[in-house]
């Protein structure tokens, strides 16, 4: 080891590189000396470096902000390992480029529009008796008042909904304890029929805000409007909501901003929003009996408001569902903590955080012991009636998550950068730890869940100023990753994210997640149903039916059948493609020179895409992953003709190849076989049949090695015709099969050397 090292030392020096560091001699010491790092940095990056094949044990799912996305990363390590593509295209994975997946982003459209943005905000997993059951992943977008809904089998989006009654919202998505409801709140009061106007000055008779409770079909896995309802609620600005739980379960929390109703307009001499919207000293939380609302809706109560059922106030206060409480002021967060009995409200323009019991509401209502009503007739209970306690926490509390510890809260400070850890069952500050800067949200593990796990927070900080290399004006988003296990918080790393702004995260122990690695073969995996185009193996053809022409394609290393597609200019072209692959991770993409057509096609998969040839010409495709040696080589013609073009009786030029040539290729084949066969000795020695993956990979080169017989016949009876150019070629064919087998072969091998597979003769 060490004369390795004098040697390499030898070796930098005598070559100029590194002159005067000798890097490979390195001691530790030296490193945090060069590096400047402390013993804490150390034992920082012990607790986050995660070394290679080795994975991360929770996932996070971040909101992508104004893009649109998810971003999934992995904690303690930080790696970022997928963006997911929701509201608005994703190159890479076709998101928007192949037709199934446009058919999604189409359900997302408004009054006949597309919207290529989105606003998303709050991520929430899908759970089962109020824990996270790792199954599918809801978010909602601010601007255009939608909710979407992927599935974790495939991390793919199967659907979005437009809110049928709000303009934008804010309170979603956030999720009962068994994923009955998604709950979905307005933010900007607005008319709730659609494409209705009224003037400003009709603000409170006529703009309403509300909220609203998709019903979720676990089985089919989709959100049904049919069966989903919204409660009317005032024009209070609702923003943050959550589900009860536990002792709450059948109850939500919607919290409100700017109940002053407050109409700006500062261009006509009027104080600005901002002054009149935080006038007040408290604003309102609403608290719903979304059980019972959802049973008044079944008995035929609700109104029909653009085909959708609402449930109007008047109903809602007559049957006792609806009730305020006062809240300090102008808040923002509310969380239910993990046993259900307290309701924790966090300030914003108020230091503290606001402990509500939901026993001592609920005794307020049974008493029928209200100090008021709002000007909608809402009953009102008094705060000191509804308060467990309140707790100075610092300036600009926003929100609250939990810990594994029981009574253990963690607070954002968004004013004073700080995320304060607390007791809400004591009302008392427990540590405090700066953060750079301006945090939002905050995240703890499955920490607004019934059972938080602890270890990690994430800061979700809305500024990163100075924290990284500067990149321009806009500065990347920070997520601070801090260790919760012990008293006192650490800061262990920040992760800049280069995408709008983050608004919530939510992580689940990785091992609670069973992705797919393939499909079964002919998905639609938009639909999970079979895909119409789908083909097998040898099934591959093109069809015309007038101007429309659809070709029924396969893909499977390193071919694309058909190599060549004809059409006439104004044809209709719909190209579908079935990824024939079994192995893990052989993806395929498919893409048309200049026709904005793209599929990402993982293994098992059918896509289509659609085109008018518009334009005559040859326009080459292609695939666009690097799947396999012969990648560059997976490629073909779209050739477009003039209307009336007649067939040329010109051959393809042929290659001059020889008899010698011929023998030559021979030769290779034969020696490529005897590494299959010794590969194949290797595999078949082991229990290889115990790893589904290598079942898999033996399968996949089972197949490539089976359509060498038809190639091999091929390149005997043109030899017998003494025709090199098809003899030779048939027999490049042959070895084309040999390596791609030979390949998966080998990955098979290593794959069994790797994960301890034993010998068995
Ligand atoms: S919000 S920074 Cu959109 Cu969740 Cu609070
Ligand atoms: Cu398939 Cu590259």
């Amino acid at each position: 080891m060490k004369s390795l090292a004098v040697k390499a030392t030898a070796v930098l020096l005598a070559t100029g590189i590194g002159a005067g560091a000798a890097w490979s001699a390195e001691s530790l010491q030296d490193v945090m000396k060069r590096r400047g790092l402390s013993q804490q940095d150390l034992m920082a990056a012990a607790k986050t470096y995660t070394p290679t094949g080795k994975r991360d044990e929770f996932l996070a799912f971040s909101s992508g902000g104004q893009s649109g996305q998810i971003l999934v990363y992995g904690i303690p390590s930080m790696r970022i390992l997928k963006y997911i593509g929701v509201f608005t295209p994703e190159p890479w994975q076709g998101y928007g480029y192949d037709e199934e997946s446009k058919a999604v982003l189409r359900q997302g459209w408004i009054d006949g529009k597309e919207i290529t943005w989105g606003d998303t905000h709050h991520p929430a997993i899908s759970e089962t008796q109020g824990q996270y059951d790792g199954q599918f992943l809801f978010i909602n977008d601010k601007a255009n008042p939608r909710l979407a809904v992927v599935d974790l089998r495939d991390f793919e989006t199967k659907q979005i909904v437009v809110n049928p009654i709000y303009k934008s919202e804010h309170g979603g998505a956030f999720v009962t304890p068994d994923t009955d409801y998604v709950i979905e709140a307005a933010q900007y009061a607005t008319p709730l029929e659609n494409q209705k106007f009224y003037p400003l000055e009709e603000f409170n008779e006529k703009y309403r805000g509300g909220v609203t409770y998709w019903k979720f079909d676990r089985k089919a896995g989709r959100l049904d409007p049919s069966k989903s309802f919204s409660l009317e609620l005032p024009p209070y600005s609702q923003d943050l909501s959550d589900a009860g739980k536990g002792p709450s379960d059948g109850w939500s929390f919607t919290n409100s901003f700017c109940s002053e109703r407050y109409v700006g307009g500062i261009e006509k001499g009027r104080p600005p929003y901002e002054a009149g919207c935080s006038a007040k000293d408290t604003d309102y939380l609403h608290v719903v009996n979304w059980k019972k609302a959802a049973e008044l809706v079944a008995q035929g109560k609700a109104k029909k408001i653009n085909g959708h059922d609402v449930l109007m106030m008047e109903t809602a206060v007559k049957e006792g569902i609806l009730f305020l409480i006062p809240e300090p002021k102008s808040p923002h967060g509310v969380d239910v903590t993990p046993d259900g009995k307290f309701i924790i409200v966090a300030g914003k323009l108020d230091t503290h955080v606001s402990v509500y019991s939901f026993d001592k509401i609920q005794a307020a209502i049974k008493a029928g012991k209200f100090e008021s009503k709002d000007p909608y007739g809402i009953p009102v209970i008094g705060m000191k009636d509804a308060l467990h306690t309140q707790v100075p926490l610092g300036l600009g509390p926003l929100h609250t998550q939990f810990d594994a510890k029981q009574c253990v809260a963690y607070t954002s400070l968004y004013v004073d950068s700080q995320v304060a850890k607390w007791d809400f069952c004591e009302g008392k500050v427990l540590d405090k730890i700066s953060v750079h800067y301006n945090i939002g949200h905050l995240m703890t593990m499955e920490g607004d869940s019934v059972d938080p796990k602890g270890r990690y927070l994430v800061a979700l900080n809305k500024l990163s100023i100075d924290r990284f290399n500067p990149v321009g004006p806009l500065h990347p988003q920070n997520h601070q990753l801090i260790d919760i296990s012990n008293d006192k918080m650490q800061l262990l790393y920040d992760m800049p994210l280069p995408l709008g702004e983050p608004h919530y995260v939510v992580a689940i122990e990785a091992s609670k997640l069973k992705p797919g690695v393939r499909y079964k073969v002919g998905t639609n995996s938009r639909t999970d149903e079979p895909h119409p185009g789908k083909v097998r193996a040898g099934e591959e053809r093109i069809e015309r039916d007038g101007n429309k022409v659809t070709v029924y394609g396969t893909l499977i290393r390193s071919h694309i059948t058909p190599e060549t597609i004809e059409v006439e200019v104004g044809d209709e072209v719909t190209i579908n493609l079935t990824n024939l692959e079994r192995a893990q991770d052989e993806t395929h993409g498919f893409a048309v020179s200049t026709y904005n057509v793209h599929a990402s096609i993982e293994p098992g998969k059918s896509v289509s895409v659609k085109f008018k040839a518009d334009k005559e010409g040859v326009y080459p495709y292609y695939c666009t992953e690097f799947c396999s040696a012969l990648h560059l080589e997976m490629q073909g013609y779209l050739l477009v003709k003039p209307k009336g073009w007649k067939a040329t009786t010109k051959e393809i030029a042929k290659a001059a190849y020889t008899e010698s040539d011929y023998q030559t290729t021979l030769k290779k084949v034969v020696d490529t076989q005897a590494v299959i066969d010794s590969v194949v000795a290797f595999i078949t020695s082991t229990n290889y049949k115990d790893f589904p993956d290598v079942v898999n990979m033996v399968e996949d080169a089972t197949d490539q090695l089976g359509k060498a017989a038809d190639a091999k016949s091929r390149h005997e009876a043109a030899a017998a015709k003494q025709d090199w150019e098809q003899a030779n070629l048939w027999a490049e064919q042959v070895w084309q099969y040999q390596v791609k087998a030979a390949d998966i072969g080998i990955r098979a091998k290593t794959y069994l050397e790797q994960n301890g597979a034993k010998k068995i003769q």
